[in-house]
């Protein structure tokens, strides 16, 4: 698949913006993922290298194993200032993965926000948006745009995207994986990117008290008809010393079993509130219609995310009534 000229016309665009600018807000969705992490570092890497004040804006811890990106000490807990003249949002789909502290400060700031992405449920928000839905990673748009600009790659930007590109397609292994996927991850090589820190880290995701969850949530799993789902409780946290964060990859690891066509797991937050959602599918099946039934759906075919209304029974009642229903009226389409 192509990526439309349209795209690289506003991707030009940005790269305007970003050479008139001097301080520069880099901000990604709410607990990143190496995606999201990468793209914004290596941006911002990139940024600075140009000359330009970069900081990336972010509340969240760094998650488990991605300490090793390079530049950690450009991420600040804070809201951007009022000299900020530029801000760039990547790898976030919508406003709310933001989050109303980070997104409505920057509204307040009344500069120009331009969002990089590739999202496919990318709702077309911000001043200048350029998604790239055929694009296996953000990282890969964030390395079109920073050739765009002449940056040199360094090491340091090369691993930040290379992280993404590893991590968002497990480790080249989904079928949105393409030849160019493989060439930006070999120009990445070349830059410096070391491939093998990365794949470690990929590999090393997962504490062993992750494993002790994901035991507890396997043994509890339920399936019909290829739908396999199952739950983690805020008692099950609290056994195994975890914390939501551990669920992840959960999902994609019930996928990858020979009769499961769709994975479910419902998270209780360990605060309370509303449920975590994610659902992954094998390839040919669409569930943004089902996260978008959800009013902070949003996602990618294979893989998306929402929140339920508690309590975990009602939830997974509620999703599975969903799910089926839009099977029914075909809108899942392989499903
Ligand atoms: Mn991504």
């Amino acid at each position: 698949m192509r990526d439309s000229p349209f795209s690289h016309a506003v991707l030009e665009q940005i790269a305007r913006y970003i050479q008139q600018a001097h301080r520069v807000a880099v901000i990604t969705h709410e607990r990143p993922d190496a995606d999201a992490l990468g793209s914004s570092l290596g941006l911002a890497h990139a940024l600075r290298r140009l000359g330009k004040e970069a900081t990336v804006f972010l509340f969240d811890p760094v998650p488990f194993g991605l300490d090793f990106l390079p530049g950690l000490d450009l991420i600040v807990a804070d809201l951007p200032g009022p000299k900020t003249d530029l801000i760039i949002a990547v790898d976030a789909g919508e406003p709310s993965q933001i989050g109303s502290r980070l997104y409505d400060a920057i509204l307040r700031l009344g500069v120009p926000l331009i969002v990089v992405d590739h999202h496919e449920s990318n709702t077309g928000y911000g001043t200048l948006s350029a998604v790239f839905p055929q694009k296996a990673s953000t990282a890969e748009v964030v390395l079109m745009l920073i050739q765009m600009l002449g940056v040199p790659i360094d090491r340091a930007v090369a691993t930040c995207l290379l992280a993404g590109i590893v991590f968002d397609t497990r480790a080249f292994a989904t079928p949105d994986t393409g030849p160019e996927t493989l060439q930006a991850a070999a120009l990445l090589m070349e830059s410096g990117g070391s491939l093998y820190e990365v794949m470690t880290a990929y590999r090393g995701q997962h504490p062993l008290k992750a494993l002790r969850l994901w035991g507890q949530a396997l043994t509890r799993m339920e399936t019909r008809d290829g739908v396999a789902w199952t739950f983690v409780s805020r008692e099950m946290y609290r056994a195994t010393g975890t914390t939501m964060e551990d669920t992840e990859g959960l999902a994609n690891f019930i996928l990858d079993a020979a009769d499961v066509r769709i994975s479910v797991v419902f998270r209780e937050r360990p605060e309370g509130g509303m449920i975590r959602v994610s659902a992954r599918a094998k390839p040919g099946i669409n569930l943004v219609p089902l996260a978008r039934s959800f009013p902070t759906g949003g996602g990618h075919k294979m893989a998306v995310g929402f929140e339920a209304e508690p309590p975990l029974d009602e939830a997974i009642r509620t999703t599975l009534a969903r799910l089926e229903a839009l099977r029914r009226s075909g809108q899942l389409d392989d499903f």
